[in-house]
């Protein structure tokens, strides 16, 4: 089922289990999900906004620590895509903090229909302890896990290079990623399609 990431609606922003969205199929299945990861403020709002092509329906800022919820979206009707709050913003107050990240152990341990996860990684600087503890806990669950090495503008070709090749170390797929490059949707939409759609089936 190749999703063409046209149509996009914001369903609801929740932390408990009780508020995350049940959505199901026309024929009555679950929809399936994929989950945005990643560090606060690598850009993970900004994706959302430019694969759906609305540069509004995720809240962005240049401040860290803007999404302190899951934001879940209806995609083409037939895919949630789920917005997580970034880790290792430590600004907020600790009880946020604790609240957040027990909510999003819960969602990762619980959630049965996420089926793939995108995790992003700012390419000047290379996965964090976290980035590398999500990729072990994918392989161990069995969950594909594609890596986005986003903000490429600010890189070099070179630089740009370099930090594939270093990803590449560590992950299996990593792909260059830039709000502002006007290609990088279409990749991105094409390498999900080919990588990912056999899970969302
Ligand atoms: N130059 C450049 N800036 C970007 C890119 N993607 C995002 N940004 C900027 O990075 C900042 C953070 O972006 P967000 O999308 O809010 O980041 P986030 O990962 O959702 O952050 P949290 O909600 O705090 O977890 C904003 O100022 C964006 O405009 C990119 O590809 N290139
Ligand atoms: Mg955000």
């Amino acid at each position: 089922m190749k999703i063409p990431f046209e149509k996009a609606k914001f369903l609801v922003s929740a932390l408990n289990e009780s508020e995350w969205p049940v959505v199901k199929s026309p024929r009555g299945e679950l929809l399936p999900e994929i989950a945005l990861v990643g560090r606060s403020n690598v850009g993970k709002s900004s994706l959302i906004n430019h694969l759906l092509q609305d540069k509004k329906v995720a809240k962005t800022s240049s401040i860290p620590g803007k999404t302190q919820r899951m934001n879940f979206f209806l995609v083409d009707e037939r895919l949630l895509l789920i917005d997580l709050p970034g880790f290792g913003f430590a600004k907020a107050p600790e009880k946020a903090v604790q609240e957040w990240s027990e909510a999003i152990d819960r969602y990762f341990t619980s959630r049965s229909t996420l089926k793939c996860i995108l995790l992003l990684i700012d390419s000047r600087r290379g996965p964090s302890e976290d980035d590398l503890k999500i990729s072990e806990w994918s392989k161990s669950r069995g969950i594909p896990l594609l890596v986005i090495l986003t903000k490429t503008d600010k890189l070099s070709t070179h630089e740009i290079q370099m930090a594939l090749k270093n990803s590449e170390s560590h992950f299996k797929d990593s792909i260059p990623f830039s709000i502002h490059d006007k290609d990088s949707r279409r990749k991105l939409v094409a390498i999900i399609q080919k990588r990912l759609d056999p899970c969302l089936s």
